[in-house]
């Protein structure tokens, strides 16, 4: 069995490389859900040694929909660091990703620290503001097939992340287990959803990243963003391709590729 170390750095180099590879369960099915947190750690913070700050955290397989589409039936958690933010209105670089897919999500600007026990109304008050943001996932496993050790010691797939030109109070905005969200691929709708999606609240997932965060003695700081999880299934990235989002009150946001 690899350890945490040595499956960072197999990782690690999937990633360079941009060759996907096989998922480590598939050879080693008992590995551990804190070794793969212990892994995907080491690889955060070999980004963090190569000059990247830490800028948040993302929450997979929070909505029904993504457990369902992705067969694994139980959230996670990743790291955001700054070299993952895209940069505003520019394509993304098709060349640095394996086989991206994008979705729909609402972000959170913390500005306090959200402690635990955290609960949707503590989430809220620690908010200073939310966004629209696209997720685009890139998978170092072959098809996006993954058990859930893999896809945390993966970063929860991440790649890059974009925001909405939208900062919005809560208070501001209308309850947002109801805000709603339109999907479109090159003009057509191809998915819709509500906030509720994700936990039932958007907050509701935060809420929930807090308190498994503080299970490892970490947690959720002022400043951090944190995008909350796909609210309607993935879509592929590729040339030809422009996805928008539309997110009641937030705003839309394209993605294409180049
Ligand atoms: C795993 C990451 C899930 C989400 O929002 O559900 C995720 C994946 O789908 O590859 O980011
Ligand atoms: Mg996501």
């Amino acid at each position: 069995m690899p350890d945490a170390a040595e499956i960072a750095a197999e990782l690690a180099s999937a990633e360079r490389d941009r060759k996907a590879r096989a998922p480590f369960t598939d050879t080693y099915p008992d590995l551990d859900l804190d070794t793969a947190y212990d892994a995907q750690w080491a690889g955060v913070k070999a980004k963090l040694a190569a000059g990247d700050r830490l800028v948040g955290a993302k929450l997979g397989l929070t909505s029904k929909v993504k457990q369902r589409v992705m067969n694994v039936d139980d959230p996670l958690y990743g790291w955001v660091t700054s070299s993952m933010i895209a940069p505003y209105g520019e394509p993304v670089d098709l060349s640095t990703l394996i086989h991206p897919r994008v979705e729909p999500e609402v972000a959170f600007l913390l500005g306090r620290d959200v402690t635990a026990p955290a609960t949707v109304t503590s989430v809220l008050a620690a908010t200073e503001s939310v966004f629209a943001a696209i997720d685009v996932l890139d998978s170092r496993y072959e098809n996006f097939r993954f058990t859930l050790p893999d896809v945390i010691a993966d970063n929860a797939s991440a790649g890059l992340f974009l925001l909405g030109p939208v900062a919005a109070r809560p208070t501001d905005l209308p309850d947002l287990r109801l805000l709603g969200c339109v999907l479109r691929v090159n003009g057509e709708v191809v998915a819709t959803a509500a906030g509720a999606a994700t936990m039932g609240h958007p907050a509701a997932a935060v809420a929930w990243l807090a308190n498994r965060l503080a299970t490892r003695d970490r947690g959720l700081t002022a400043g951090m963003l944190v995008f909350s999880g796909g609210l309607t299934e993935p879509v592929p990235l590729q040339l030809g391709v422009s996805v928008a989002a539309e997110i009641d009150g937030l705003g839309a946001i394209e993605v294409y590729g180049r």
